[in-house]
C-alpha cells in the first residue's frame, strides 16, 4: 500500500473512510493520524508475525530489556522514515491537500519517562531492531506519562499527561496472554512431601494485560516486541469489596514516577517495580516453556537487562518461578538466574540508590523477601569464608542492612554483568562508589558509554542537514554512522559551509516561530543560540547558567558599549513537583527573562527564553537550532548525558566540564572543537573528601559573584522578598556543595572565548561541522553491537529466514 503514490492515496481515502466512518474532505487531522498509523501497523504485520514465529522457538538466543520508562515521543514518523516510505506519504497527500507535519504534530508524546534513563531504552529498541537482534523491551504502560508542564506567573503548575485520551494506535492489547500477579498475603511452609515447599495463601492478585507495541528496525524485516503491561482486576479474585479492589489494581499502571530523589519509599511505586518484573518473567517462562521442557538452558536462550535497579526483583522473582513453579534446587537455580541478568548503573549520586525498608517489602512480597534474605544471607556466608573476621566488609556489601533492602547490591550480585554509562562513570563505579564490590567481582564490572538514534536525532530531527551530508558524501552513513568521519574535509570547504550555515538559520528561524508560539518573545537569528535543556537538578546546575546570564545583565547595564555579540539563552527543564530547589530555579529564570527581555538597554544583545513542556517532540526541534550545548554538571556527578550526543550530531558545540560523556566528546572532537571548563572529577572527590570547600570567600573575592548571588535577595529579581533564600542559603550557608561558585570564574572565561570565536562565523562553522562528523561514534548502534557482544551474546538474525515462512 505504499509502493507508489498513486496506490497510497487511494488505500489512505478508502482506509480512512471505513475507519472513521467519514469522507476524506470531512476528516480532522486526528482521523488522519489515526487512519495512517493503522495502515503502517497493517503494513508491517507479516514480518511482525514471522518475527515472532522466530523468536517463539528460542533456537536463538532472546534478550529483554526491562525498564520502569520508555520515553519515546512520537511514533509516526520514525516509523515512516525506518520503512522508506516517509516520502512518498509526504507526496501523496500533499497531492490530497494534506500536510503530513500536521498530521505528526497530532500524535500526542507517549512520556512514559523522565529523561536519559527512559529515552536511552527508546534509542536502543531502536537499534536493535534495525540491527536486526533479537531484543524485545518489556515496561508498564502507564495511564499518565511524565506530567504535563504549565508555567503560570513563572512558577512550574503540573497537569495529567493524557496521551491515551484518544486511544493508541500502535499498541496492540492481547488479553489471551495476561498474567496474574499476587501481592499480600501469608507464606506456609509444606513440609507434607520430602522437599520444603511454600505455599504463598491469601494474595491479592492483580491481572497484567499486555499491549505490544512493534518496533521497526530501519529497511529491515525485522520487528520486534514493545510489551507494556497495564494493571487490571482480576476475574479469579474474589474480593468483597470489590470497588476498592478495583480501584487498588487499576493505581498500579496509573502514574508514571516523576524522577524524585527525595521522596522515596512509596509503597505503590514498589509495587509497580514487582508488577513489571512479575508479569515480565512470568510471561517469558511461558513462552521459553512452550519451546522447551525444561528451563535447565534457559541461560542460554534468555538474557534479561535489568535498567538501573529499578527493576532489580526481577533476580528474586526467577529464583521463585525456579524453586517454587519448577521444583528445582537452590544452586541450580542461583547459577541459572546470575547467568540470566545484566545490570546498568545510571546514577553516581548515592542519595539516588534505591533503597526499600524491610516494612514495606517483607509483607507486600512475603516469598520475594525470603528468597532475598536467603540470596543475603547465602552471599555473606560465601564472603565470610573468602575474608573470615572482616565484618565492616560485610557490612559494605550486604544486600540487606540496618532495615533496608540494597537494590544495587542486589543487582549486583544477582547479575554476571554491570556497567556504567560512560567510561568516567564507569571507573568512579569501580574505583568509589561500587568499589567493594569490584574489589570481590572484577571480571564482572565494564563500561559501555551511552549512545543515541542517529535515524531519531538526525535523520528524522533535521531532515535538511541530513540531505546535506548526503550531498557530500552518499548515503552510506545512515546505515554505517561511522562514516560521518567522511564529513571532515567538508569543514574546511566554503561552499559546504555556506550551505550548512544556510541549514542552521533556517532550523533557528523554525525554533523561533515556537518560541514565540509558546513565549511571546521574539529573538534574534543572528544570536547565538545557547541552550540547556535537560531535567532540573542542583547537579546538572542551570543555576550556574542564570547566574553567569545574571553576570552579564550587570557588565551591561554598566557598560552600555561592551563588545558584546548577541546571544539567547535558551531553557527547557521539568522539576520533580516535590523539589523545591528545582521549582525556584524554574521561577528564577523566568524572573531573569522577564527583566532582561523588557529592558530595552540589553534586550539586542540577551535574551532569556524557557520553553515549557520539555519532551521528545520539541527536542527534536530544539537540538537542530543549537549553537552551543550547555553541558555543565558538576565534575563526576553526570553518569553520561545523551542530549551532549544529540546536539554534537546536529552540529552544535558543546560547552562542558569534563563529565560524564562529555570527556569522550572532547577526546573525538580534540580541544580545538568543545569548550571545557571547571573543577575535574578527581578535584571535586577530593574537595568531598575533605568536607567540601568555602564558598564564602569566592562570594566575598569575586566582585561578580557577590553582586549576583545578592541579586537573589534584594529583590531586583524578586516578586517577593526572599524569594529566592532557599537558592541563596545553598550557595553560601550549605557550602555550595556543587561547587557553582567554584567554577563561575572559569566558565565565564569559555564564554567569552565562545563570543569571541563565534564572530569568525566560517571557523565556527568548521568546528560545527567536525562535531557532526565525530558524533557517529556516539550512535546506539554502537552501542548496542557492543552490549551484544560483550554481555548478552545474541546474534543478528538472517533477515532471509524471516522472509521464507
Ligand atoms: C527512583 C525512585 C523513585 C522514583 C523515581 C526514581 C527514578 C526515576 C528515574 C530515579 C532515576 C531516574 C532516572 C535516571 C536517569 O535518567 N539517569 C540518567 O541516565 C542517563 C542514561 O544513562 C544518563 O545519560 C544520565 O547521566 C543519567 O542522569
Amino acid at each position: 500500500m505504499f509502493s507508489t503514490k498513486e496506490r497510497f492515496k487511494n488505500c489512505f481515502a478508502k482506509r480512512l473512510e471505513m475507519m472513521c466512518g467519514k469522507r476524506l474532505q470531512d476528516s480532522t487531522t486526528l482521523d488522519q493520524y489515526q487512519t495512517l498509523g493503522q495502515m503502517v501497523r497493517e503494513h508491517i504485520s507479516t514480518n511482525w508475525i514471522r518475527t515472532n514465529e522466530k523468536n517463539r522457538s528460542f533456537q536463538e538466543k532472546q534478550m529483554y530489556y526491562l525498564s520502569i520508562e520508555f520515553l519515546f515521543g512520537q511514533f509516526l514518523g520514525q516509523n515512516l522514515l525506518n520503512l522508506g516510505v516517509r516520502e512518498t506519504v509526504k507526496e501523496g497527500l500533499k497531492d490530497l491537500e494534506i500536510s503530513l507535519d500536521e498530521i505528526e504534530k497530532a500524535e500526542p508524546d507517549a512520556a512514559l519517562g523522565n529523561g536519559g534513563l527512559g529515552r536511552l531504552a527508546a534509542c536502543f529498541l531502536d537499534s536493535l531492531a534495525t540491527l536486526n537482534l533479537p531484543g524485545n523491551g518489556m515496561g508498564i504502560r502507564y495511564k499518565y506519562g511524565l506530567f504535563e508542564q504549565r508555567i503560570v506567573d513563572g512558577n512550574q503548575v503540573e497537569l495529567p499527561e493524557q496521551w491515551l485520551k484518544s486511544g493508541n494506535v500502535w499498541g496492540v492489547r492481547n488479553s489471551d496472554q495476561a498474567i496474574d500477579i499476587q501481592f499480600w498475603g501469608i507464606v506456609h511452609p509444606d513440609t507434607s512431601s520430602d522437599r520444603l515447599e511454600f505455599r504463598h495463601e491469601k494474595a491479592m492478585v492483580i491481572t497484567a494485560i499486555p499491549y505490544d507495541i512493534p518496533m521497526i528496525g530501519a529497511h529491515t524485516d525485522t520487528v520486534n516486541t514493545l510489551r507494556l503491561w497495564s494493571a487490571e482486576p482480576s476475574s479469579n479474585y474474589k474480593e468483597y469489596n470489590l470497588l476498592t479492589y478495583k480501584r487498588e489494581t487499576e493505581a498500579v499502571s496509573e502514574f508514571l514516577y516523576p524522577d524524585d530523589t527525595y521522596d522515596d519509599g512509596k509503597i505503590l511505586r514498589l509495587k509497580q517495580q514487582y508488577f513489571l518484573v512479575s508479569a515480565s518473567l512470568q510471561s517469558i517462562v511461558k513462552s521459553y516453556r512452550k519451546a522447551h521442557s525444561t528451563l535447565k538452558d534457559f541461560h542460554e536462550k534468555v538474557a534479561i537487562h535489568i535498567n538501573d535497579t529499578h527493576p532489580s526483583l526481577a533476580i528474586p522473582e526467577l529464583m521463585r518461578i525456579l524453586l517454587d513453579e519448577e521444583k528445582m534446587g537452590w544452586d541450580e537455580a542461583w547459577h541459572i538466574t546470575i547467568h540470566t541478568f545484566s545490570y546498568t548503573n545510571h546514577t553516581i549520586l548515592s542519595e539516588a540508590l534505591e533503597k526499600w525498608p524491610i516494612y514495606l517489602i517483607k509483607p507486600l512480597l512475603p516469598r520475594i523477601y525470603m528468597i532475598i534474605n536467603e540470596i543475603n544471607e547465602k552471599f555473606c556466608r560465601w564472603v565470610w569464608e573468602q575474608h573470615p573476621g572482616d565484618w565492616n566488609r560485610i557490612e559494605n556489601l550486604a544486600v540487606i542492612a540496618h532495615g533496608v533492602v540494597k537494590m544495587a547490591h542486589l543487582a549486583i550480585v544477582g547479575s554476571h554483568s554491570v556497567n556504567g554509562v560512560a567510561k568516567i562513570h564507569s571507573d568512579l563505579l569501580k574505583e568509589k562508589e561500587m568499589n567493594h564490590f569490584y574489589l570481590i567481582f572484577p571480571e564482572k564490572f565494564n563500561n559501555k558509554t551511552n549512545g543515541i538514534s542517529h535515524r531519531r536525532w538526525l535523520l528524522k530531527a533535521n531532515p535538511e542537514l541530513t540531505n546535506l551530508i548526503t550531498d557530500a558524501i552518499g548515503e552510506k552513513w545512515k546505515k554505517n554512522p561511522d562514516e560521518l568521519i567522511n564529513l571532515t574535509p567538508f569543514a574546511y570547504d566554503s561552499s559546504f559551509i555556506e550551505v550548512f550555515q544556510a541549514v542552521k538559520r533556517k532550523r533557528k528561524e523554525d525554533l523561533i516561530r515556537v518560541i514565540k508560539d509558546s513565549t511571546g518573545f521574539v529573538v534574534n537569528s543572528d544570536s547565538i543560540f545557547d541552550v540547556q535543556v535537560k531535567r532540573l537538578h542542583a547537579y546538572k546546575r542551570q543555576l550556574l547558567n542564570v547566574l553567569h546570564i545574571m553576570h552579564l545583565y550587570n557588565h551591561l547595564k554598566e557598560d552600555r558599549s561592551a563588545g558584546l555579540y548577541p546571544q539567547t539563552f535558551i531553557f527547557g527543564a521539568k522539576a520533580s513537583p516535590s523539589y523545591y530547589y528545582a521549582k525556584k530555579v524554574i521561577k528564577l529564570i523566568h524572573s531573569v527573562a522577564e527583566i532582561i527581555n523588557n529592558d530595552p538597554q540589553v534586550n539586542d544583545k540577551i535574551k532569556v527564553i524557557f520553553l515549557p513542556n520539555y519532551r521528545v517532540s520539541i527536542a527534536e526541534q530544539i537540538f537542530p537550532a543549537a549553537d552551543v550545548s550547555e553541558q555543565i554538571s558538576t565534575a563526576s556527578k553526570e553518569a553520561s548525558g545523551t542530549g551532549n550526543m544529540k546536539f554534537m550530531m546536529n552540529g552544535a558545540i558543546t560547552l562542558g566540564t569534563l563529565d560524564g560523556a562529555n570527556i569522550e566528546i572532547l577526546e573525538r572532537v580534540g580541544p580545538d572543537n568543545i569548550y571545557t571548563f571547571g573543577l575535574q572529577a578527581d578535584e571535586v572527590v577530593s574537595y568531598y573528601e575533605k568536607g567540601g570547600y568555602r564558598s564564602r570567600e569566592y562570594y566575598q573575592h569575586d566582585r561578580r559573584i557577590k553582586e549576583v548571588v545578592d541579586q537573589l535577595m534584594n529583590g531586583i529579581f524578586a516578586d517577593q522578598p526572599y524569594e529566592f533564600e532557599a537558592i541563596y542559603d545553598s550557595l553560601l550557608d550549605h557550602n555550595d556543595e556543587y561547587f557553582i561558585l567554584r567554577d563561575f570564574s572559569t566558565y565565564a572565561e569559555a564564554h567569552k572565548k565562545i563570543q569571541k570565536d563565534y564572530q569568525n562565523k566560517a571557523k565556527w562553522a568548521e568546528k560545527a561541522i567536525i562535531n557532526i562528523a565525530c558524533s557517529g561514534h556516539f550512535s546506539s548502534d554502537a552501542t548496542i553491537e557492543r552490549y551484544s557482544e560483550e554481555i548478552w551474546n545474541i546474534k543478528p538474525r538472517d533477515t532471509r529466514i524471516i522472509l521464507s515462512p
